[in-house]
């Protein structure tokens, strides 16, 4: 095989794999809270193109990410794996904690760096059939967490009128 032949069978490939890439996923309200300084909960809406099954997780940032439910057992609260998540297509997947849906979260295990409020994760989606894709989660107080969830309920319910009260500079 000649030099030149290996390069264009190589660009085949890479012009290939471009044609056929696709925005398949759309990840939303991507946030994580760190509990303690080596463990935190990551949050996101998730929607797929087609159907499929979310398999496994992985990042950089820690020695393991799983996919947990937390669910109220005899008034107990406890965390179980989940070990795969399927998909409908078109029809978005709540992973954004207690109170929503399943109570799904994403549990990051063994974080090997003091994450501050503002900085980035990123976390690897893992997939039956599409090919992994990468999402950037912005690390958030608890506190701001739990605003943006009550101002989410807002937006369906009507407004917020203890934050218009406070709100300063009305006359
Ligand atoms: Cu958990």
């Amino acid at each position: 095989m000649s030099i030149k032949f290996r390069y264009a069978a190589l660009a085949v490939v890479l012009i290939g794999g471009a044609a056929f890439a696709c925005k398949c996923f759309e990840f939303t309200h991507a946030s994580v809270v760190m509990a303690t300084p080596t463990m935190g909960a990551a949050y996101v809406s998730l929607v797929s193109e087609k159907d499929d099954t979310l398999t496994s997780l992985s990042s950089d940032c820690c020695d393991a990410v799983e996919l947990h439910t937390t669910t109220n057992e005899n008034g107990v609260m406890k965390m179980r794996k989940v070990d795969k998540l399927d998909l409908k297509a078109g029809v978005p997947v709540e992973i954004m904690g207690e109170g929503k849906g399943d109570a799904l979260h994403l549990m990051l295990i063994g974080v090997k760096h003091a994450y501050k409020p503002g900085q980035n994760i990123s976390i690897t989606f893992h997939f039956a059939k599409e090919s992994p894709h990468k999402t950037r989660f912005k690390v958030v107080t608890r506190a701001a967490k739990m605003h943006a969830d009550a101002a989410g309920a807002d937006a369906m319910g009507g407004m917020d009128m203890g934050h218009d009260a406070a709100m300063p500079g009305m006359h």
